[in-house]
């Protein structure tokens, strides 16, 4: 049976001050293994702490816990720019044949851009503070897991040098916590899942399960395997970037979270966490091999077109890079 790879990265970790280029090397080839079979792999020995993350899990809690109105004051893309609050159905991962069927996602999301970008600090003095603290962790370990892909992928410096500005102006990388509500009863309505099937339009995306599990992941033959939260660890899975540069070798895998059809998992909120990798303005991915299977993606285009697929209401004009 096909598993999701638990990959000690040890060696390359935020523990160690320099990864050494054979370490890059040898654990890139290990991750890029896993990413063959299931399109993504549980990290151990990462050096972001869990004292670090369980607390962004508390903070991100508060702000959800409040009022409707006072988090759409900052709503994404209508109050505010790229970073910002998204509330639920706002932002629908469900592919067309659910969308057209009415269903939407029930989570709501906050977003954050750039490190500077202003946070909700009259509501949520402490959320803006903890972003940028795990953000800037989780930007100090995707370049690590860059330079080991660049490495096992021989692709030069080309990961690297194009992720330079992550959570910095000019980027297009987000960190973003999600919340997934209870739905005990009807409170669901017409949600009908907590995230629809999806591949992430990013490079990588670390994503960190706060407990409760439900995400499931779709192998090649059509199945859906659980990836449920492995305490210690951190998820990585590669986006449509990946896809293209390695002419398909390595796959975007479609992954969803299901809404649970038996109590008390159903009336159980859950928490999730994801660090979007994805080019900085201006990139354009193009195969390495040159297949031209794969036409070059024009990034800033490329993700124009995922907003306007999922947010119902998205307009380029609304907001400002
Ligand atoms: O919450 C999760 O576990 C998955 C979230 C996800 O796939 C996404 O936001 O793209």
């Amino acid at each position: 049976m096909t598993t999701i790879r638990l990959v000690d990265i040890r060696k390359i970790g935020l523990g160690v001050p320099e990864p050494s280029r054979d370490d890059l090397l040898n654990v890139g080839r290990d991750i890029v293994d896993s990413f063959s079979s299931t399109g993504f792999a549980y990290l151990s020995n990462h050096g972001i702490s869990q004292q670090l993350q369980d607390y962004t899990f508390t903070v991100a809690k508060g702000f959800f816990d409040l009022d409707t109105e006072q988090k759409l004051a900052y709503e994404r893309f209508v109050r505010t720019g790229y970073t910002g609050y998204t509330p639920i159905a706002g932002d629908n991962s469900t592919n067309a044949t659910d969308s057209a069927a009415g269903v939407t996602d029930l989570k709501e999301c906050f977003d954050l851009r750039c490190l500077e970008d202003a946070c909700p600090d009259d509501v949520a003095p402490q959320l803006g503070p903890q972003l940028r603290r795990i953000g800037t962790a989780c930007r100090q370990l995707s370049e690590r897991l860059l330079a080991a892909l660049d490495a096992a992928l021989g692709s030069g410096q080309l990961l690297t040098s194009c992720h330079r500005r992550q959570l910095q102006p000019g980027g297009w990388t987000v960190l973003r916590l999600l919340h997934y509500p209870a739905a005990g009863g009807a409170a669901a309505g017409r949600c009908q899942t907590r995230c629809g099937a999806h591949t992430d339009f990013s490079t990588l995306t670390l994503l960190f399960q706060h407990g409760v599990g439900g995400l499931q992941v779709e192998m090649s033959d059509g199945r859906w395997i659980s990836a449920e939260p492995i305490p210690g660890t951190i998820l990585v899975n590669i986006g449509d970037v990946i896809e293209v540069m390695t002419s398909g070798r390595l796959r975007a895998t479609n992954h969803r979270v299901l809404l649970p059809t038996s109590e008390p998992a159903r009336g159980t909120a859950r928490q999730s966490m994801a660090f979007f990798v994805q080019p900085d303005q201006g990139t354009t991915v193009a195969p390495l091999d040159g297949d031209p299977r794969y036409q070059p993606i024009d990034f800033n285009s490329f993700i124009q077109d995922k907003f306007a697929s999922v947010y119902p209401t998205y307009k380029e004009s609304d907001w400002k890079c």
